[in-house]
């Protein structure tokens, strides 16, 4: 398998507790790379335009208001399968069916307040950093 790069999120729930170095460790431990990082306050409208693909789900609106409600920090992560190996160290959308070990299983509060983001392929990984980072922004 070849180094790819996927797009992470540490979410509002993560950054007010504090817990971006604790969950940028887990991220290096598992063995990726974190090539591009910023913490920025997402509008309501650049947070709707992230999560479009679910905009007919009831969450909608609330996962809009918690990804604006408090900094994240933008991140692109690179390494062997790392779209597929970011999301076994993320574990399961709601905490309560991650594995042990995993980010959310640690840290997330719920199924909506679940601490990261990670791309679910290559075609949304490129999509998702073209949306946070300049090619400029992408040192590697
Ligand atoms: P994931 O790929 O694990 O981030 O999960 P999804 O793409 O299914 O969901 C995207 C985000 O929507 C989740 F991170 C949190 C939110 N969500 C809810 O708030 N409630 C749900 O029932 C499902 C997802």
């Amino acid at each position: 398998m070849a180094i790819q790069r996927t797009f992470s999120i540490i979410k509002p729930d993560a950054t007010n507790r504090n817990l971006t170095g604790a969950i940028n460790a887990k991220i290096e431990a598992a063995g990726l790379r974190i090539v591009a990082q910023k913490r920025i306050h997402l509008t309501k409208a650049q947070a709707g335009v992230f999560y479009g693909v679910h905009k007919e789900r009831p969450f909608y609106g609330e996962l809009c208001d918690f990804m604006s409600s408090a900094p994240i920090v933008a991140q692109v992560l690179e390494g062997e399968n790392a779209i597929a190996r970011y999301r076994e160290v993320m574990g399961a959308t709601d905490p309560a069916e991650s594995a042990e070990g995993t980010i959310r299983k640690e840290f997330a509060l719920s199924k909506g307040e679940n601490s990261t983001h990670g791309s679910d392929a290559p075609e949304t990984a490129a999509e998702e950093i073209a949306y946070f980072f300049s090619g400029l922004e992408l040192v590697g």
